[in-house]
């Protein structure tokens, strides 16, 4: 047991407000005809705010905002301009990076260790890095005079809700196209909080433009006509939807859709490390992870030494309030995604799989799920196959390199793959046969601005990340 221990930077750092409007125009106005929502507090079930919600009117005002700051000021301002505002976006976001780091880990959940020290540094790395860009766009990849696209319409899930904003809004900035954005319904408070940042860097009205609202809100927005770029993350259904309704029209589209990562563990592993590897693959961020490690493939010949470590590491895992800087699972994002984790749990137990968690006690107020691992799964059962996103790992067994990739590419998906051994050959070959968009080795979930990001087959389609990022903002 641990003693309670409240980040120094605690909720007393954030200034939430009752209730919030829209951002359109560099303003924040009220919606004319949507139905006010509630964002809440994972972990509590607080309510934080209340948040609009943006209508069809609403949606058309913030595409017109956009469309005309991209024709008189941002699409014919000089690259270097641009940079200057980017770069200023990105040193605010450093200024008020713990008060961002509590609020998004409020609004979802994550454990603050992970906002402050990952997805906060992320996120302004995103901005210095495109800011970088934009007086440099002739050596991107578009050729020598490459030209935006226009307006482009971002919408994105709860999981990474700034970091997400971060990768859509950065490159397509630099670029010289003008967003309209709309953050997931359970997690607006930072996507708000960053309007409050284009305020202060003097960002001209409407090259920003932050929306609120559900499905139908980014449903609109997508189909909009005014709209000439839709960038999407979020489920492979919604995905899909998303990519016909654009279907037929002039729109570019790139979509990041899900991901059942294979974890892959050689007999020739570094064990302390793969075990760290392991437990980050799965159970960053509660396993609400695109690329998140959710199969892991271990050799038949270590299979007993890695379950029984990885077992005894689970049981240190310390489950509970998301501000407790000693907190390594904080909370499921929303009752709904418990529910589909659960769901699927049951699944894997009534196909026969064997279920494990450490014992741990957790709250009784918010939405919880205790790390969990599966053991005794086929390629056949769902939980070997669909995505759970949870902190719940899937635990399958190979004897060759060539079994190891014939079960690791047995996925609709292909976002991500882990490899574990002491063989740099093996590790490229492994690279080369696995049909993922990044293959880490030795490594997990690591991140960084300048590498692109992005799946094969049902895991979507276009990259984020690096150069190629900036690609998918210009016009060819
Ligand atoms: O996703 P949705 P949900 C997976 C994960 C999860 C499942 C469902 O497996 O359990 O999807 O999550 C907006 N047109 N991922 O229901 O609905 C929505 O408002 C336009 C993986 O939360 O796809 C939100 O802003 N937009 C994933 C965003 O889409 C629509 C991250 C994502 O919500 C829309 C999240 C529509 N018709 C979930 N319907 C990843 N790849 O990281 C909804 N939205």
């Amino acid at each position: 047991r641990f003693e309670y221990a409240p980040a120094p930077e605690s909720r007393a750092i954030v200034d939430i407000k009752s209730s919030y409007g829209l951002f359109i125009n560099g303003a924040f106005t009220e919606a004319t005809d949507g139905k006010p929502f509630k964002t809440v507090s994972p972990a509590s079930e607080e309510v934080l705010a209340e948040i609009s919600e943006a209508g069809p009117a609403d949606v058309d005002k913030a595409v017109k905002a956009a469309r005309k700051a991209y024709d008189k000021v941002w699409g014919t301002m000089p690259g270097r301009d641009r940079a200057k505002y980017l770069y200023r976006i990105a040193r605010l976001i450093q200024e008020r990076s713990r008060e961002l780091a509590v609020l998004e880990s409020l609004d979802n959940g994550k454990p603050i260790r992970e906002s402050r020290d990952v997805d906060l540094p992320l996120v302004a790395a995103h901005f210095f890095y495109y800011a970088g860009w934009a007086d440099k766009l002739e050596y991107a990849g578009a050729g020598e005079n490459p030209q935006p696209l226009g307006v482009a319409a971002q919408v994105i899930p709860w999981n990474f809700p700034l970091m997400m904003l971060a990768w859509k809004i950065a490159p397509a900035l630099a670029a010289g196209n003008t967003v309209v954005l709309k953050p997931a319904e359970t997690t607006p408070l930072t996507a708000l909080a960053f309007a409050e940042i284009c305020q202060q860097a003097d960002l001209p009205p409407g090259v920003v433009n932050i929306i609120t609202g559900a499905g139908r809100t980014g449903q609109a927005l997508v189909e909009h006509e005014g709209v000439d770029k839709v960038a999407f993350t979020g489920s492979t259904a919604v995905g899909r939807a998303i990519a016909k309704s654009v279907a037929g029209t002039d729109k570019k589209v790139t979509l990041e859709l899900g991901g059942k990562a294979a974890n892959i563990v050689f007999e020739d592993a570094p064990i302390d490390q793969t075990i760290e590897g392991i437990v980050n693959g799965i159970f960053f961020n509660q396993g609400h992870v695109c690329c998140a490690g959710s199969r892991l493939l271990v050799q038949e010949s270590v299979y007993d030494e890695v379950l029984a470590r990885l077992k005894r590491r689970m049981g240190t895992l310390r489950v509970g309030d998301p501000l407790d800087k000693n907190t390594d699972i904080g909370a499921i994002n929303s009752a709904e995604q418990l529910a589909r984790i659960r769901e699927l749990s049951q699944v894997g137990e009534d196909e026969g799989a064997e279920r494990w968690s450490p014992e741990c006690e957790l709250p009784t107020q918010g939405y919880w799920f205790a790390p969990t691992v599966f053991t005794g799964v086929s390629q056949a059962h769902r939980i070997a196959r669909e995505e759970i996103f949870g902190p719940v790992l899937s635990v399958l067994t190979f004897r060759t390199p060539a079994e190891a990739v014939e079960k690791a590419n047995n996925t609709p998906f292909g976002l991500s793959a882990g490899v574990w051994t002491d063989k740099g050959s093996r590790i490229l070959w492994m690279a080369d046969q696995l049909r993922a968009g990044v293959v880490w080795a030795n490594t997990f979930n690591r991140f960084d601005p300048t590498s692109p990001f992005g799946g094969y087959k049902e895991s979507g389609y276009g990259r984020e990340g690096g150069r190629h990022g900036l690609e998918a903002y210009l016009a060819h």
